[in-house]
């Protein structure tokens, strides 16, 4: 794996897995793509894309879309109907993120509940669930993140999975997974995506994030609702023409990007011992499962945002999570050496606060 050096190699970015630029085998592929018009469904390239997307995860098909919070909308307009409430995470991407779109597209409203490291408990969900009376709203779906992103890159528990779709089924309500870092599990667990997708009725995950493809989410489940979401896509302006040249990266990152994602992890384990030690910040290094750190700001007097100014002023890049925390996100375009240099320089800062 060759890293693309650019301008900026002074610069240490951990804001995201997002900014990873497309790699070398990436940029060929890109260039040598047979395309064809995919509104038209005759891109051969988005085909293979999303053949290749539904068999990792284990469903019936997949679908190519520009990105993740694109995939979650069409997934919660398909499984809802106006009116209805859909059951989240209090911390999740399509709570907190994805600006309110379920309300404004698909009518519906978000119940909310709190998880523990952003799972919540089978006992949560069905206290959540709306009772099977005419008087008030139903439950049109449930939703999970994996890795959740904002409770740390933690990891689903695959029984935890088991029992809260289980549930949903028994009471005829569908499910989704926000698994826009799914492969991130797979590869910390050592398990096929497929077994971690297997429990929800749709799926999606991101091309873009650490596995390297400049843009693209898949979204995939069921022949018959990924037929709809082609409906979907097409409304929310989501067709697009000759995108094989994107696809062609998609398919390198899930051929070449996915064993990967542990050096990303060992990376964020190896920040998270650095940054426990230092005097003014807090974490539990054990508690980092996959590519992200969240640490708290503990220094009297001082904040997450200031903190993570001077960082920026020293070349470091992170992203405030709120006012006394912040992200830390590794990805191939970091280096081991690079996670130390972005420790000390930190461990300065915090030594002269
Ligand atoms: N996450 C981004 C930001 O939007 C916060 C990031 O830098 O982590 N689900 C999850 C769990 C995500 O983390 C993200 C993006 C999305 C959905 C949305 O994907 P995109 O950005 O492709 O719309």
């Amino acid at each position: 794996m060759s890293r693309v050096e650019g301008p900026t190699v002074d610069r240490i970015d951990l804001r995201s897995d997002t900014v990873t630029r497309p790699t070398p085998a990436m940029r060929r592929a890109m260039a040598e793509a047979e395309v064809g018009d995919d509104v038209y469904r005759e891109d051969p390239t988005v085909k293979r894309l999303e053949e290749m997307a539904a068999e990792r995860l284990g469903k019936e098909a997949a679908l190519f879309v520009p990105t993740g919070t694109m995939v979650n909308q069409i997934a919660i307009k398909i499984w809802t109907q106006p009116g209805q409430e859909v059951v989240l995470e209090e911390r999740s991407h399509i709570y907190n993120y994805e600006m309110a779109q379920m309300a404004a597209f698909s009518g519906v409203l978000a119940r909310p509940v709190q998880g523990v490291d952003g799972t919540p408990s089978v006992d949560q969900v069905r206290q959540a669930l709306r009772p099977p009376v005419y008087y008030v709203a139903r439950t049109g779906l449930v939703t999970l993140e994996n890795t959740h992103n904002f409770a740390g890159g933690t990891l689903l528990p695959q029984a935890d999975a088991e029992a809260i779709t289980a549930l949903a089924r028994e009471r005829g309500i569908p499910t989704h997974l926000d698994g826009a870092r799914i492969f991130n599990a797979a590869v910390a667990l050592g398990r096929p995506a497929a077994l971690l997708a297997r429990p929800f009725d749709s799926v999606m995950f991101c091309l873009s994030k650490g596995l390297g493809a400049p843009v693209g989410s898949i979204l995939a489940g069921p022949g018959a609702f990924i037929e709809e979401a082609l409906r979907v896509r097409k409304r929310l302006g989501g067709g697009m023409r000759q995108v094989g040249v994107v696809a062609a990266a998609g398919i390198v990152a899930l051929s070449d990007q996915v064993d990967r994602l542990a050096v990303d992890q060992q990376m964020a384990r190896q920040l998270a011992d650095r940054v426990a030690g230092i005097r003014g910040l807090r974490v539990d290094p054990g508690r980092v499962q996959t590519n992200i750190v969240i640490f708290e700001v503990t220094a009297p007097g001082s904040t997450a945002p200031v903190v993570a100014e001077r960082w920026k002023e020293s070349g470091v890049l992170c992203l405030v999570a709120d006012e006394r925390h912040l992200r830390a996100v590794t990805h191939y375009e970091v280096t081991p050496a690079q996670v130390d240099e972005a420790a000390d320089r930190l461990a300065a800062i915090m030594a002269g606060t």
